[in-house]
């Protein structure tokens, strides 16, 4: 009897549990067209010692062998929508006197590290055009900066005022319903609620500005929602 009671009790939890995690939206981004090659970096020699092989290029277009393309934001958007601020901070990381993600996504208020990974001193500028900007010096095997957003604005750009070839952008929106597509052109938003949205797919070389950015309108319910998007190079 008492095994019955917690087998109810446990299915309860489950079904609560669900209906409050909400579904996934996955899909692929496809890159149609061809963009112009990437260029090579123009590193000074401290940075290129950091790469005695294959020299980095830029990541202008990130495209994977089957047409997916990398490094797309992706992101609902819906008048009102909010989620908890994230207590886990997202990392932007300096690499190689490259920074690492070049597209990432943040939540307003949720806590951005900037890290130094380089054996070599960055200078870490963010020239946003809404939020407020900084630009502080961070020395090889310094702290890492915390930094927080408080508007929207996609996207806050990052230079490095040592490294004129060094940039990142970051996406900040008011929710956690945002992925940014990896190398195969892949994203997965997790635990959407149920309800109507418009789905953003917003790749800064091909669209330029977030105004133009591809879009559709999904309906997310129990199950996992899929959507598709293709992304046309910008013309040469
Ligand atoms: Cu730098």
């Amino acid at each position: 009897m008492m095994r019955n009671l917690k087998f109810v009790a446990g299915s309860i939890l489950c079904a609560s549990l669900l209906s409050t995690q909400g579904a996934d939206v996955t899909g692929k981004v496809t890159l149609k067209g061809t963009p112009p090659p990437e260029k090579d970096l123009p590193l000074d020699p401290a940075c290129g010692k950091l790469w005695p092989n294959e020299k980095p290029k830029t990541r202008f277009y990130v495209a994977g062998a089957d047409g997916g393309l990398g490094d797309v934001f992706v992101y609902l958007k819906k008048d009102g929508l909010k989620s908890d601020v994230p207590a886990k901070a997202a990392l932007l990381d300096q690499k190689g006197c490259e920074y690492v993600p070049y597209i990432l996504g943040l939540q307003t208020g949720q806590k951005l590290l900037v890290r130094n990974s380089d054996p070599v001193l960055h200078n870490v500028h963010a020239t946003p055009k809404v939020n407020k900007e900084f630009n502080l010096a961070q020395m090889a095997g310094g702290k890492d900066l915390e930094k927080t957003f408080d508007q929207n604005e996609v996207f806050v750009r990052f230079k490095c005022d040592v490294h004129p070839w060094m940039f990142a952008y970051v996406g900040v929106v008011p929710h956690s319903y945002h992925a940014v597509t990896d190398k195969d052109g892949k994203f997965k938003i997790e635990g959407v609620p149920a309800g109507k949205y418009t789905l953003v797919a917003f790749h800064r070389k091909a669209h330029g500005t977030e105004d133009k950015a591809v879009t559709q309108e999904i309906t997310v319910g129990d199950s996992a929602v899929s959507a598709n998007f293709t992304v046309e190079a910008a013309a040469q």
